[in-house]
């Protein structure tokens, strides 16, 4: 107990009350100092900054926190932001000593990491491959336990609707793809961009421990558990699976008893242990035989093609997407021949249920191969094929570059075209690529390209990707599986 410090008043942080933190804000206490538990600009003596946790080489989360916390213009405070060693050594040696030597500058970050570095550890700087295409990773990374686990982190986040923390964790894994050397400390992760504190905290647990507690907590939580069975029907999104939770249901015999399902809910219901389990490729390929069979009936210049993981080279497949086209049709040529189709494949059995007829180029459907063709999947039996999900997506010939890169994928590659475009004054969507023309106050989009694929990544700038090289990875389970 000594005056060192009387008079003085000391913000930390972290700002917690616990661990190490706590030990050396009773050092503090126990030698006069006070605790601030914000920052007062007429009160806060000295922000005493815990280096070994809160990342000093990124100054940016640092002034983010430092500003949550009141204080507003860091530029024309005098209030010294020093490490905590500061406060050991005053009272290791039991003097004031000058902050100089501890001193975060959080102006200039160049010279702020010199410092640090003299404080902790001297670790390495992350290496972020930037030879690397958008999406493409490193073989063989480093950080694979770390991937693995954030994007099983992810899928929780996904489950339980949190848009927000999903988008989080892909851009953190995105970065952390294209890292070529092992990233094993909170300091190492924070100065990934994308990689914000809460996720290089996880990065080091998962790499001290191999394991990550809070994604055992997540998956073993009921709510977690209920909202992955009732996301599982089909028809149901994170809204009405919330609202069902509240309402006490807790299984899918409580959903089956329910008045007010959709008719989609109800095959939801009905297929689903069917459309919960991703179908093997070869069996795609099947369908994809067995479809053009049945089109060349209607007209032999039809041609259905499967887009989405499949065309991607995926191993399984969540569903089948047919993009169906014929040479110079128009949208309305192609339902009429739908129309043809949909009779066909009802008669011969193919077709078990319609999901949606309503969207004009789309029809969703349930679909099961006959015997005879169910049999050329792996050479056993006599039985129809198993309920999947098959869709199929009607495509005007002159739009078929574009459809096909949209209904291709995946969903990330997608997103990363349209910034592209975005950037180039354009617009990318399913139907065309257009350029953004403004007339006064007016805007419209000018047709620039929407049949040829190649062409429509040339213009945007973009190599040449082959479907296979666009598996973003971040989220493709079926590549995994
Ligand atoms: N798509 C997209 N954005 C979305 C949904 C879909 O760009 N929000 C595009 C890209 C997808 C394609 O449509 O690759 C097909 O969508 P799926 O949901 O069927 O996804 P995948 O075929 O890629 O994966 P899965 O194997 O799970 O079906
Ligand atoms: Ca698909």
């Amino acid at each position: 107990m000594t005056s060192l410090f009387l008079g003085l008043k000391f913000l930390f942080i972290p700002n917690s009350k616990a661990g190490v933190s706590k030990i050396r804000q009773k050092l503090a206490v126990d030698h006069g100092a006070q605790i601030c538990s914000a920052f007062g600009e007429t009160s806060t003596t000295h922000v005493l900054v815990d280096t070994k946790v809160v990342l000093t080489a990124n100054t940016e989360a640092l002034i983010r926190t430092l500003k949550k916390l009141g204080l507003r213009d860091i530029a024309k405070t005098n209030v010294p932001v020093v490490g905590q060693e500061w406060l050991v050594q005053c009272v290791s040696k039991s003097e004031l000593l000058p902050t100089a030597n501890y001193t975060i500058d959080l102006a200039r970050p160049s010279a702020k990491k010199r410092k640090v570095s003299s404080l902790r550890k001297a670790e390495s700087r992350p290496i972020v491959d930037t030879t690397l295409e958008p999406g493409e990773k490193v073989l063989d990374s480093p950080n694979q336990t770390s991937v693995d686990v954030l994007n099983e982190m992810a899928e929780q986040h996904r489950i339980n609707g949190e848009a927000y923390k999903v988008k989080a964790y892909r851009n953190a894994i995105d970065t952390l793809q294209r890292v070529s050397t092992p990233v094993t400390s909170y300091s190492q992760a924070i100065q990934l961009e994308g990689v914000g504190p809460a996720i290089a905290k996880k990065i080091e647990e998962i790499s001290r421990t191999h394991h990550l507690r809070q994604l055992d907590v997540s998956k073993g939580s009921r709510h977690t558990q209920l909202m992955k069975l009732f996301k599982g029907i089909y028809g149901v999104g994170t809204v009405i699976a919330k609202k069902w939770i509240d309402e006490g249901m807790t299984s899918l015999d409580d959903i089956k008893n329910r008045t007010d399902l959709t008719d989609a809910q109800r095959l939801g219901l009905q297929y689903y242990d069917e459309w919960n389990e991703r179908i093997p490729r070869s069996e795609c390929t099947i369908h994809a035989e067995y479809v053009q069979y049945m089109l060349n009936r209607v007209d032999p210049l039809i041609e259905a093609t499967i887009g989405g993981s499949y065309r991607r080279g995926a191993k399984t497949c969540g569903d089948i997407d047919f993009i169906v086209t014929k040479p110079d049709a128009t949208m309305e040529a192609l339902q009429a021949d739908m129309d043809n189709l949909i009779d066909t494949i009802k008669q011969a059995g193919y077709l078990q249920c319609i999901l949606h007829h309503h969207v004009k180029n789309k029809l969703l459907t349930g679909c099961s191969l006959p015997p005879l063709w169910n049999k050329k999947v792996d050479g056993q039996g006599e039985e129809w094929g198993k309920c999947r999900r098959v869709d199929f997506l009607l495509v005007p010939w002159k739009e078929l570059g574009a459809a096909m890169i949209y209904f291709t994928g995946d969903d990330e590659f997608n997103k990363k075209l349209r910034y592209r475009a975005q950037k180039h004054g354009m617009v990318l969507n399913g139907t065309g690529l257009y350029k953004i023309v403004r007339d006064g106050s007016k805007e419209r989009h000018e047709l620039v390209e929407s049949f040829d694929e190649k062409k429509i990544m040339s213009l945007l700038n973009v190599k040449w990707h082959e479907p296979e090289q666009r598996n973003t990875g971040v989220f493709d389970i079926a590549w995994n599986g």
